[in-house]
């Protein structure tokens, strides 16, 4: 490996610490995540609470936050919302795991009236082993997860804490419920990649000083994303669309099952538009406000397989290049192909970076004559300069 593909391998590393907690989505837009229900090798152990909620008829007990069951939630005893109390769940894993958030049943599920009647967490702080996550939740039906900022490594048991920092009231009572916590977790040898917030996202090179105006028309709605490398079934791509006050708009996974050390999937964005590649699949455009699909450019039309790097030019037009090859393509922002560049040189090959400049684009370029060279062409796609 090169100095600048250290450089590279670096700043991608940097791109990928994680700097983002309480993202919300169904428990069903997860895959390729596990969690105690899915496999034998992480064991339910026990659970306990700072206080419980005692009636005659019902249980609320502690276990009840982990019993997969939504007609029973852990209560919490104290007077008022329950602030500072504290619900913990234990578990037995087999090998290592990457323990990287907690899907969250909110509030009690029972029936609609219940989860109407009852308060519900809406600040809290998930601690295990000695590292904590504070996340905001949402008052809402159903799943929603957080994600750490971090994974946590697990081995042998580790305890999952729970504890309520402030809590929205019911119609009825002040009693803060918590129907199911499910921890998701990795095999260590899997790569979780974060979140990513924005522009040039995973897998992204563009340059967002270049003048394109990229919120231009979507200011209501900002993407992020996710990554998640298994090396079992391949990659997966979590895709988010996110309101002004931080509401999820709208959510895809994008799965790869071609496997290889390098980036198989990727998300960037351009204008209005969340562009989604996918090795297998393609290009996907979708619609930054909605999440729906505009355009698709397959993999084979693009020739293009891992490894992509992108960038955005003057009036958002996408510029690919991949490990694989070949040239650069450049993409109108309706998905129309502008040109494509050959250099018919083989011993040039891995194009990891464009970086957009006044006169065009500037692409780096592993090969036999000495790395990196820098292979500039013009925005029609004449090449302008070869220096290596
Ligand atoms: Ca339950």
């Amino acid at each position: 490996m090169t100095r600048r593909m250290l450089a590279l391998a670096m700043a991608l590393m940097l791109a990928a610490i994680p700097g983002y907690a309480g993202s919300c989505a169904t428990y069903d837009e997860f895959p390729g995540y596990t969690t105690p229900w899915d496999t034998d090798e992480i064991t339910y152990l026990d659970a306990w609470a700072t206080s419980e909620l005692y009636e005659k008829k019902y249980d609320h007990s502690a276990s009840c936050a982990f019993d997969g069951n939504f007609s029973t939630a852990w209560v919490e005893g104290v007077d008022g919302l329950g602030e500072g109390e504290t619900v913990c769940g234990q578990w037995d894993v087999s090998g290592e795991w990457w323990l990287v958030g907690v899907c969250i049943a909110n509030g009690y599920q029972k029936s609609t009236s219940a989860f109407e009647n009852n308060a519900a967490p809406d600040w809290v702080t998930l601690t295990v082993n000695g590292e904590s996550f504070s996340a905001q939740l949402g008052r809402t039906w159903g799943w929603q997860a957080v994600g750490f900022d971090e994974p946590v490594n697990v081995s042998g048991s580790f305890t999952l804490g729970f504890t309520i920092d402030s809590a929205t009231g019911g119609d009825r009572y002040q009693d803060s419920c918590v129907t199911e916590l499910l921890p998701l977790l990795i095999p260590t040898t899997s790569e979780y990649r974060g979140f990513a917030l924005g522009f040039g996202a995973e897998g992204g090179t563009s340059d967002p000083e270049m003048g394109t105006d990229y919120i231009e028309g979507a200011e209501a709605v900002r993407a992020s994303c996710e990554t998640l490398v298994t090396y079992e079934d391949g990659s997966y791509l979590y895709s988010y669309g996110w309101s002004e006050s931080d509401e999820l708009v709208w959510s895809r996974v994008d799965h790869c099952t071609f496997t290889t050390e390098l980036d198989t999937v990727a998300a960037f964005q351009t204008g209005d538009l969340w562009l989604v590649y996918n090795a297998d699949e393609g290009l996907i455009a979708l619609d930054l406000a909605t999440g729906n699909e505009k355009w698709f450019l397959s993999a084979a039309e693009l020739d293009y397989t891992a490894g992509v790097c992108c960038a955005v030019g003057p009036g958002n037009v996408i510029y690919l290049g991949g490990y694989y090859g070949p040239d650069p393509i450049a993409i109108s922002p309706e998905g129309r192909i502008l040109w494509r560049a050959d250099l018919g040189d083989t011993d040039i090959y891995w194009l990891y970076e464009i970086f957009p400049t006044k006169t065009g684009i500037e692409c780096s370029y592993e090969s036999i004559y000495g790395s990196p060279g820098v292979v500039t062409f013009d925005y029609d796609g004449n090449l302008l300069d070869l220096d290596f």
